[in-house]
């Protein structure tokens, strides 16, 4: 077993995105793609030697064979100790955990989250830094500065590693730590959780389903909620994770989690219904017939989440990403809470949660979490949500109807326009950026822009800068337009449209979310010519 130095070239393009690098699993698959980027990331963190890392992935199609490769070459590179979960498995969540409980240097993750899986879908690795959180835009770029010069990368020459049983083994001078990939991860939540109040709440008849999509947070809640707070066998479907995820979409939406949705809008619907996507950081959370937005269950969590024992303190401050609706907003104001508003990505809330300026963090993207971890964690959501019910003995839509009359409620909906050509979307953004100066005093759909502006965000903790990170145009009503191409697709470019209309009018808050926004999505439509531009007359996914 020895290792070597491999000649390469570098691969234009290597460029993470949103979260990260997601390609074709067939680009991962060619010659230096995989092992280019890996090497540029160690290069990036400034070098490996002497480094100890975490390892997982979602069991997508490709990760057995990644996480070899990322082995041999973190052996190759001097690293001290990989810890890797147990068949390569590993949810986002308890890989950031891993991070911070053995105080690693960082770790690599392999998930296209909630994009498809298998030969020809979609693969991803990111890197995780020792907070437990994604990279930085610094590291990031570093590592893209790495990918464009790189010249040659590592490789250990060694048969695989069995990874199927928890122990150690060597390869070279490196450790690798093979661990149960749900123990950690369980014990925190039962720390942050009221474990008995939901255990007696299941002990009582309360129906819950949870669907795990074939994706990684099947063995996760198969412990938790089967197990360890006793709901029945056969509340967690599609639990055991697949590589092609059954040749779903591992999103947790009500159009790709159509089965949970059928469940719950069905005659025999238990009381609670969750899913959560390919690598659990992301939450559905839906009761009897009542699905809640993503935003409106961050913001119920910021009005109750002092009922979790993790959280009796109350909370530092929450944050929320720009598209996300402003309901969390008015929790926050109503409680005296500092509120952030961040760009899309969770690596935006990162200083936020290390300075203890804010431990509720969420995105209208189906992400919510809190510093327990850097990452949004689905199953985290869940548990909160679960927690809420046990102690204020309410429904899923007894506590939105609550809310909303306390608050108001943000009607909300996200359109995306995906696999658009990219010159269509990219004229789209700039035609509509050149004349955002002209849009405030007019009025389309009946609306009146109020604001029209490219949102960009200094960070309070350590003042870096971004810009460009979505267009947001406001009108007179409390109602706002945002649209932003997004970047975590494989295939063209997909616009993203999110609407919000705040409604206070006690009367008027069981509205259709079509209806309650059907002038703001209009006035959108006007504003960018979406119709015309891209030939579409709808959306494919609306959330
Ligand atoms: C990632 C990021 C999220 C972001 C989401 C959507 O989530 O971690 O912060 O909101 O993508 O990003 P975009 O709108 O650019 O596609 P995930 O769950 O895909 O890792």
């Amino acid at each position: 077993m020895t290792a070597r130095r491999i000649a390469t070239q570098a691969i234009p393009g290597q460029q993470a995105g949103t979260s990260g690098l997601r390609r074709k699993t067939r680009d991962f698959m060619a010659p230096h793609f995989l092992e280019n980027y890996v090497q540029a990331t160690l290069n990036g963190i400034g070098g490996a030697a002497g480094k100890r890392l975490v390892v997982g992935g979602d069991g997508r199609y490709f990760n057995p064979e990644a996480i070899q490769v990322i082995l041999r070459m973190a052996a190759a590179n001097g690293v001290a100790e990989v810890i890797v979960g147990r068949d390569g498995l590993l949810s986002t969540p308890a890989a950031s955990h891993l991070i911070r409980l053995n105080k690693t240097d960082g770790g690599f993750i392999l998930s296209a989250s909630h994009n498809p899986g298998g030969i020809d879908a979609d693969f991803g690795i990111k890197f995780n830094m020792a907070n437990g959180g994604p990279a930085s835009q610094t590291l990031a770029d570093a590592i893209y500065d790495e990918t464009q010069t790189i010249a040659d990368y590592g490789m250990f020459d060694a048969h695989d590693i069995a990874l199927h049983e928890t122990g150690t083994r060597q390869l070279g001078d490196m450790t690798i730590t093979v661990v149960d990939p749900v123990a950690d991860y369980a014990a925190l939540m039962a720390e942050l959780f009221d474990f008995n109040a939901i255990a007696k709440l299941f002990a009582g008849g309360f129906g819950m389903c949870f669907d795990a999509m074939h994706a990684v947070t099947g063995p996760y809640a198969h412990k938790i909620l089967e197990d360890m707070l006793g709901a029945p066998k056969g509340t967690v479907i599609n639990g055991i994770p697949l590589p092609d995820f059954g040749k779903g979409h591992p999103d947790p939406n009500p159009i790709w989690a159509h089965e949970l949705m059928g469940i719950m809008t069905g005659p025999d619907a238990p009381d609670f219904g969750a899913a959560s996507d390919g690598d659990g950081d992301r939450n559905m959370i839906v009761g009897r017939g009542a699905y809640v937005t993503p935003s409106d269950s961050l913001a119920l969590i910021a009005a109750h989440a002092h009922l979790a024992p993790g959280y009796a303190q109350g909370l530092s401050g929450v944050a929320r990403s720009m598209p996300t609706s402003t309901a969390v907003d008015r929790v926050a104001a109503a409680k005296g809470m500092a509120c952030f508003e961040t760009p899309t990505g969770w690596k935006f809330f990162g200083t936020l949660l290390d300075a203890g300026k804010a431990n509720l963090c969420g995105e209208e993207s189906a992400g919510t979490g809190s510093d327990h971890v850097r990452e949004k964690d689905g199953l985290w959501a869940v548990l909160m949500w679960l927690n809420i019910i046990a102690v204020s003995g309410k429904s899923v839509s007894a506590l939105m109807q609550d809310h909303w009359q306390n608050y108001g409620r943000n009607y909300y909906s996200r359109h995306d326009y995906e696999a658009i050509d990219i010159n269509v979307a990219n004229r789209l953004v700039s035609d509509l950026k050149a004349k955002l100066d002209s849009l405030p005093g007019q009025s389309f759909a009946g609306l009146d822009v109020t604001e029209a502006s490219d949102f960009s965000y200094r960070d309070p903790v350590d003042h870096s800068f971004v810009e460009g990170q979505g267009i947001q145009i406001k009108f007179a009503g409390d109602a706002r337009v945002v649209l932003r191409l997004s970047g975590t697709g494989t295939e063209g470019a997909t616009l993203r449209v999110y609407l919000e209309q705040l409604e206070t009018d006690a009367a008027r808050l069981n509205q259709t979310p079509e209806d309650a926004l059907a002038a703001v999505k209009q006035a959108a439509d006007e504003i960018a010519e979406i119709t015309a531009r891209t030939g579409r007359d709808a959306p494919d996914v609306k959330t």
